[in-house]
């Protein structure tokens, strides 16, 4: 097996974990973890004993605090455009066709492109510290890693549209509430719950459970355009004023003043 800079994979029988591993930025996704998680779960992929995936958080304040802002908060619109449809591409569509059920095991903060993550996988536990949101309007600019169209498929539009245009960030209970998390459980007890669910699965037909994930999602593949139209919007917002203002406000720790252009 590979070793990882930003990952620690651990197997035990059919279950695989994978678990973000850059504590010190909140287990922000740049493009290195991005490649990482993507090896790493084409080889979870191609090992036949692999029955089912845990994703999780390293450290106990965040699952992933979202895209690492400090990689793009340069970026043009074009780069933009590359770095989500990229980022779609070999982590959260390729997690969401995955074969194998990938339970996300949401130890803290999920946000932006960390609840993302959390939407592509089939399944999600929370621990009862977790807070998730899409807080990237904030910033200037909006979830480029499908969550608009996750969100809203998950928990319905009318909290797709709340979350996403008050950029809140709301606690577990209210998570379990909307359907964003399945059950939640006490930090202590979440990894365990998590593979619990994942050697129940592993009991079953792999056969069987890779004909229902794709007949469960083969629903939803009308949403391919709203991924490009989200990829789209959100390459624009890279040239506003709006957007330079709300990530060097974030990289500045100060409450950014939005010009509206
Ligand atoms: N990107 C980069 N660095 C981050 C991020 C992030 N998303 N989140 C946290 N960090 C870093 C902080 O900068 C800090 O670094 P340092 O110690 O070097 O200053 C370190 O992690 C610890 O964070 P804090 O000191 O801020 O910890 P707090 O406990 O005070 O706050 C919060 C925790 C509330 C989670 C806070 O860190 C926060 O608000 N983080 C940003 C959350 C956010 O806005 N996420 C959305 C990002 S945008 C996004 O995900 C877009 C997705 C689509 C992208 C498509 C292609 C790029």
């Amino acid at each position: 097996m590979e070793s990882y800079k930003f990952l620690l994979i651990e197997k035990s029988g059919p279950v695989v974990r994978i678990t973000i591993n850059r504590p010190e930025k909140l287990n922000a996704l740049n493009r290195e973890v991005i490649r990482e998680l993507n090896q790493a779960l084409g080889e979870a992929e191609d090992d036949t004993s692999v029955r089912a995936l845990v994703v999780t958080g390293a450290g106990e304040k965040a699952f992933v605090a979202g895209a690492d802002i400090s990689e793009f908060a340069h970026f043009n619109p074009e780069e933009a455009r590359q770095l989500a449809a990229e980022g779609q591409e070999r982590l959260f569509n390729f997690i969401e066709n995955f074969p194998k059920p990938v339970i996300a095991a949401v130890n803290g903060y999920a946000l932006g492109g960390g609840l993302e993550l959390a939407l592509a996988c089939h399944i999600r536990l929370g621990s009862t510290t977790a807070q998730v949101g899409l807080p990237e309007v904030s910033l200037g600019v909006i979830p480029g890693y499908g969550g608009t169209q996750r969100l809203a498929r998950v928990a319905g539009l009318g909290i797709a549209y709340e979350l996403i245009t008050t950029a809140s960030r709301i606690n577990a209970e209210r998570a379990l509430a909307v359907g964003i998390f399945n059950h939640v459980y006490p930090p202590d007890q979440l990894l365990e719950e998590a593979h619990k669910l994942a050697e129940k699965i592993a009991a079953n037909s792999p056969v069987a459970i890779r004909a229902a994930l794709s007949a469960i999602r083969a629903g939803y593949r009308a949403l391919a355009a709203g991924f490009d139209a989200e990829i789209e919007a959100f390459a624009r917002c890279f040239a506003s004023e709006d957007f330079k203002e709300g990530t060097s406000a974030f990289l500045e720790k100060r409450k950014p003043k939005f010009p509206g252009r």
